[in-house]
């Protein structure tokens, strides 16, 4: 072992003064006064709370850095299968809270700060959000992560460190304005690697010639350089001594600070401009969702990334000595999406350019190496890349993808003799103008399993954009892993009175760590006791979520209100549009009733947060709307406590754990078919709420675990979409006469100046109503109605709460992992001895 070589007396000085983690509460307190005397320079006398949160953070990634060395120490001796998660974006939230209940410190800290004359929820709300992420997608990465180290597999996540996360989000009289959000003024979770660098290429030149053996040699020279420095953030499991690696790749010039030789002649200007555009590589995520722009400097991002994450996995390969062939036994590459996709021709270009391996046996390695998950079917967010730009960026990919194109189309040529527009549909260049790369064929070609996030979603993926490859590859080649969340952040975190209350009942927090065993709860829907602790604490979630409601908005709730919630990205698919359509519905028959009437109606908050993309001018005007609907509503004394309309500004992943718990209704509407899976309707569910939702994406998973009776289903199915979007061109379009009425209010001026809303109404009325809007709007209404008289029998919509609860085991995503390891990956745990045994 590496540990022999090193002289006995040595090691037993190593050992004697090697790093301990803290235990007790007086230990952790001196390490929390350590570091504010010392690594903050601060005293007793200016520790306000950010420094209380700076130190205890800062004693936590001491304890985590421990584990985390120990962790890569025995996973490199045991040199098992790893999985490389390559993901664009995680989104991480706040760290603290996660690293002390994955350690079962926070008691601990807890009394430790107290001591120190702080309250722990004060010291957590100081951390902000790590933002590297737009939504769903870069959530589940973040829960992927935590159910990895959770459940010991060997695995490391890869992407950029931007210096800009997603954008802060204001509304400023109604409207969104962003707000850039520079995290890293002070970041104690990450651990710069200045000795862990590798140099990326772009740009140049393809040289080639002929060697002594008389074979065909590529060398890509000339490029211009830029420098990827890593940056590595701990992730600890819970429960398990395992914590995994985040890394995280941060841009600069390669040649240090600015160009000494550019600088000492003179040219002070172009010397920092060379060194400013390599650090724009890694200084901001693209703020899009669900459309790609094909901008260079994204590409850019994509190759930067892959091209480092490839070296230093390959580089970890090495050093084991192994043959090539034995490269798929010991790496599995999970693309996150299409955004990794250049990773494909990266490996093949490795593998043969730089390997000097032929290119079949390149090929095969490539093939199993890679998995691919795809997360949307929308055509507008599917990735292409015009042919100049690749070529002019990345002249050498531009050739191995073109040579992966000319090998697969002459195997389908092969296969498929008779069928001669195959070979144009599934070409990974599309003959367009210019000629265009398309990157999730790319992908599909390049991986040896693809699968979507849900059971609908894998399937439209096999009968809509990839059903020719399903025709060429076999139907196993495609398979579906239904997404989930973790339970430590998305109960245990976010709401601690339920989790509490869910160990009392089940002897203990096992049930974080293999979720099915919610089931058992289904033995005390009708323990008076526990209804009532159940009920209690889905109203202080609320009260909590009120008084917040009242600080930030200033608008006044009452928590026995129904509370209607909707949260996630603005997009049309999702429609917002519909929901607050429906809102000024059912504001208008608040109107036409009597005072009398009134009192007898549910009362309703209307709660929405969501962003949207800056260039997203439709969903901006969604945004508008629902502060505009807020406004008159909320201050309308006709109405009252009848209905509320919040607009929860900038939502992110630490306010989804305040909503999130405080919920009795969330809506989940997408059009049906659009949305992949959703992830945010688990996490509702899993804290006692219940769902109004479409039967798309995970919703129809859900309604198969917690049964029909607990779920709030309309809409039309996914198989009727495309009837009738034909039917509302070609046929007649009806516009629903209750969203007739509601258009007739906006552009009557109730809502302010109806000429705002012009484009929004106009894409339903004038433009085909591609989101189905006023087809669904009837049945959203009829919904909407049972829901009402649903909850004014408490007792019912108890037993259906706690029942759903019950049956939520199946969407953890330490299930979506094993399921990942066991069919895609091929991966075993890896079992971390603690420091004792
Ligand atoms: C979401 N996709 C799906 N995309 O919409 C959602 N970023 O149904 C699913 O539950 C979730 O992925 C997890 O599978 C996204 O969040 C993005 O954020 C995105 C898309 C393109 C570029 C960048």
């Amino acid at each position: 072992s590496i540990e022999a070589s090193i002289p006995e007396g040595q090691r037993a000085a190593w050992r004697k003064y090697s790093a301990q983690e803290f235990k007790t509460k007086d230990e952790f307190d001196s390490e929390v006064v350590k570091h504010i005397e010392t690594t903050l320079a601060r005293s007793l006398f200016n520790c306000d709370e950010a420094a209380a949160y700076a130190g205890t953070a800062l004693a936590f990634r001491d304890r985590l850095i421990i584990e985390w060395n120990r962790t890569q120490q025995q996973q490199t001796a045991a040199d098992p299968k790893r999985v490389y998660y390559l993901s664009l974006e995680f989104l991480m939230g706040r760290a603290l809270d996660n690293a002390m209940l994955n350690t079962g410190m926070k008691n601990i800290a807890s009394e430790g700060l107290e001591d120190l004359g702080f309250r722990m929820e004060d010291v957590i709300s100081q951390e902000r959000d790590a933002a590297l992420g737009n939504g769903g997608l870069g959530r589940l990465a973040a829960c992927f992560l935590d159910s990895l180290a959770t459940l010991n597999y060997p695995a490391w996540g890869y992407a950029l460190r931007y210096r800009y996360g997603i954008f802060k989000q204001e509304i400023i009289d109604g409207y969104q304005v962003e707000i850039p959000d520079y995290w890293l003024d002070f970041n104690p979770w990450e651990f710069p690697r200045h000795d862990v660098t590798v140099d990326v290429q772009f740009y140049g030149n393809v040289r080639k010639y002929t060697d002594g053996s008389g074979k065909q040699i590529s060398v890509w020279e000339n490029g211009e350089i830029v420098t990827a420095v890593a940056y590595d953030a701990p992730i600890p499991g819970y429960g398990t001594k395992t914590t995994n690696n985040l890394r995280l790749w941060s841009s600069k010039a390669s040649h240090g600070e600015f160009d000494f030789t550019k600088f000492n002649s003179g040219e002070y200007e172009a010397s920092v401009a060379d060194q400013q555009r390599a650090e724009t590589i890694s200084a901001v995520l693209y703020p899009n969702d669900s459309l790609e722009r094909g901008k260079e400097l994204r590409l850019k991002q994509q190759y930067f990334w892959c091209a480092a994450s490839l070296f230093d996995i390959v580089r970890r390969f090495k050093k084991s000595r192994k043959a090539w062939k034995e490269f798929p036994n010991q790496v599995a590459i999970q693309l996150n999406d299409t955004h990794p996709t250049l990773a494909i021709p990266e490996l093949q270009r490795i593998l043969i350019d730089q390997e000097g391996l032929e290119w079949d046996e390149a090929w095969s390695i490539v093939q199993k190496t890679f998995g691919y998950t795809n997360h949307t079917v929308l055509p507008e967010a599917l990735e292409k890349w015009s042919v100049p730009l690749i070529q002019h960026l990345l002249p050498r990919h531009l050739q191995i993808i073109y040579d992966i194109n000319l090998n697969f189309l002459q195997y389908v040529e092969r296969n498929f003799p008779k069928d001669r527009d195959m070979l144009s549909r599934v070409s990974i260049i599309e003959e367009s103008q210019p000629k265009m790369v398309r990157m999730a064929y790319l992908a599909v070609i390049g991986s040896h399993k693809v699968n979507g996030v849900a059971e609908l979603h894998s399937d439209l993926i096999k009968t809509t954009i990839f059903k020719d490859f399903v025709k060429i590859y076999g139907p196993d080649k495609f398979t579906n892993v239904t997404n989930g969340i973790t339970p430590r952040r998305w109960l245990h975190q976010a709401n601690p009175r339920l989790s509490e209350l869910i160990a009392s009942k089940l002897g203990g927090y096992d049930f974080l760590r293999d979720l099915t065993q919610l089931h058992k709860l289904e033995s005390y829907v009708d323990d008076k006791e526990f209804r009532k602790e159940f009920q209690e604490i889905k109203y202080a979630n609320k009260v909590r979520l009120a008084k917040y409601i009242k600080e930030v908005n200033g608008i006044a709730v009452n928590p026995s209100s129904l509370f209607d919630i909707q949260v996630k990205r603005m997009h049309e698919y999702k429609r917002q549009q519909l929901n607050i359509f429906g809102v000024i519905h059912r504001y208008l028959e608040l109107k036409d009733m009597s005072p009398e009437e009134r009192k007898k109606v549910q009362p309703r908050v209307s709660i929405f947060g969501g962003k949207a993309a800056p260039g997203y001018w439709m969903a901006k005007t969604v945004i508008h709307l629902i502060n505009q609907v807020s406004k008159v509503v909320n201050s309308d004394k006709d109405i009252g406590d009848a209905l509320k309309v919040v607009f929860l500004e900038d939502y992110n992943v630490s306010k989804a754990e305040m909503i999130t718990p405080a919920s009795d209704i969330s809506e989940h509407i997408s059009t049906a078919g659009t949305e992949a899976s959703g992830t945010s309707n688990m996490k509702f569910v899993l804290n006692g709420g219940l769902i109004i939702g479409t039967c798309d994406g995970a919703n129809i998973e859900i309604t198969r675990e917690v049964g029909e009776d607990n779920i709030f289903l309309f809409g039309n199915l996914s198989e009727d979409v495309e009837d009738l979007r034909h039917h509302h061109f070609y046929g007649e379009f009806q516009l629903d006469p209750s969203l007739d009425r509601v258009f007739k209010t906006i552009r009557e001026g109730a809502f302010g100046d109806a000429g705002q809303f012009s484009a929004l109404v106009n894409s339903i009325v004038d433009h085909g109503d591609y989101y189905l809007v006023s087809d669904d709007f009837k049945s959203y209404l009829d919904t909407q109605k049972l829901i009402d008289e649903a909850y004014k029998n408490q007792e019912e919509w108890l037993t259906k709460t706690i029942t759903s609860v019950a049956r939520m085991g199946f969407f953890s995503s330490d299930r979506c992992i094993d399921e990942y390891a066991e069919m895609i990956w091929n991966v075993e745990p890896v079992k971390v001895q603690g420091q004792e045994s």
